[in-house]
């Protein structure tokens, strides 16, 4: 239904000039989700054409053995606990050498908080799958799992990454910010980070070079202005900094979790998020539709939404499956391709770095 509240905002998005707070909430309290879908498309256009980026990636998760007790996570378990595991250094090598002859440019690695583990192995996990995969852009890492080694350590934020880059670590995943809440952080995740050490650790790999993405966890009990203000951190951050690759708005699974009576978030929130997404960080290149999360039909959609990347193959991935997602366990090159190019737009293949991969071969066109 057409909102005239909306009007001012179109006049803005126009004019190419920055949403505000207020705005935001008027977006998030609008339920004419075609003008936002419109608008938001408008802006991805601008900035990517009809660009939608996809990567051959893998997903390794060496432990769910984690001393936090989020309420939203399915995938986390306790030492001993059914279910519990924990890969040693050769498991995690034979799970790269098990697809090494594909064509991958992206390996995305991120597990528990495992106090089982030394420090040494998880910077040791970086040096295994780049020793064996020199190529490949290793995304690994929460800024959780960051400030969880510096506590284990006694060692900085700072050193740490030190050690994660020079063992071959070349981005970090978005995780761990959940909403820029403490109201949600005290009820959900109260061991978790805050805002501004979140934010904190990924300046600090910023300023190292170490590009980074980043997240915010919708449909649990979030309300619109934290997600507005969320925005409105990363956007500030984003000034400060320019490091972000792209955000992913990620939408809440209760399958499996101490939250399972909390209905999913339907369709229209999906891509309300990713649109409003879009229209408030005007400075990130891009916006995610991860399709593991959203299911591939959503995905394409969220293509005419404001999102202009899909993610990628995915092999392996058990965050999401374990909280009851019904998306299958991994795509092909040519499946991502149909995804993209059956909507109209263009795909193109990437690694980690949004660097264009030439697809036969893997290896990077430009830089
Ligand atoms: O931080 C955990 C979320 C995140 C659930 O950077 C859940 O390219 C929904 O950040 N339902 C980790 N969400 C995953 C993540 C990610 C995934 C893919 C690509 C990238 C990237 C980043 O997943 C956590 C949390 O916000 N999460 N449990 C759940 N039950």
């Amino acid at each position: 239904m057409t909102d005239f509240n909306l009007k001012k905002i179109k006049e803005k998005i126009l004019a190419g000039e920055r949403l505000t707070f207020e705005d935001g909430m008027t977006l998030f309290q609008s339920n004419d989700l075609l003008t936002i879908g419109k608008l938001a498309h408008h802006v991805r256009l601008k900035k990517n054409g009809l660009k939608t980026y996809f990567t051959m990636n893998q997903h390794i998760n060496p432990t769910n053995i984690c001393r936090n007790d989020c309420l939203f996570c399915a995938f986390y378990r306790k030492e001993g606990q059914d279910g519990a595991y924990r890969m040693s250094l050769e498991t995690v090598r034979q799970k790269v050498l098990e697809r090494i002859e594909e064509p991958i440019t992206e390996i995305h690695i991120v597990g528990g908080l495992d106090d089982g583990l030394p420090y040494d192995y998880y910077i040791d996990v970086v040096h295994v799958v780049k020793e064996l995969r020199p190529q490949v852009n290793i995304k690994a890492y929460t800024a959780v799992e960051i400030a969880y080694l510096a506590e284990r350590s006694g060692k900085s934020w700072a050193q740490v990454l030190d050690d994660l880059i020079e063992a071959g670590l070349n981005a970090m995943p978005g995780g761990g910010a959940e909403v820029f809440s403490e109201r949600v952080k005290r009820k959900l995740f109260m061991d978790k980070l805050s805002a501004d050490e979140w934010l904190k650790i990924h300046k600090i790999a910023h300023q190292k070079g170490i590009r980074t993405n980043a997240t915010m966890l919708y449909g649990h009990i979030e309300k619109d202005e934290e997600k507005v203000e969320h925005l409105l951190k990363l956007r500030q951050a984003q000034d400060e900094s320019d490091g972000f690759l792209t955000f992913l708005p990620l939408l809440f699974h209760p399958e499996n979790t101490r939250m399972s009576r909390l209905p999913m978030a339907t369709g229209v929130e999906d891509l309300k998020h990713i649109a409003i997404s879009r229209l408030m960080l005007d400075n990130f290149d891009h916006i995610k539709a991860y399709w593991v999360m959203l299911g591939k039909d959503m995905a394409q959609i969220a293509l005419s939404f404001g999102a202009d990347d899909i993610d990628g193959s995915v092999v392996e991935e058990r965050i999401y499956h374990m909280a009851g997602a019904q998306s299958s366990q991994m795509l092909t090159r040519q499946q991502l391709k149909n995804i993209i190019t059956e909507c109209g737009f263009e795909p193109v293949e990437r690694n980690a770095l949004y660097q264009s991969v030439d697809t036969e071969t893997a290896t990077v066109n430009q830089i």
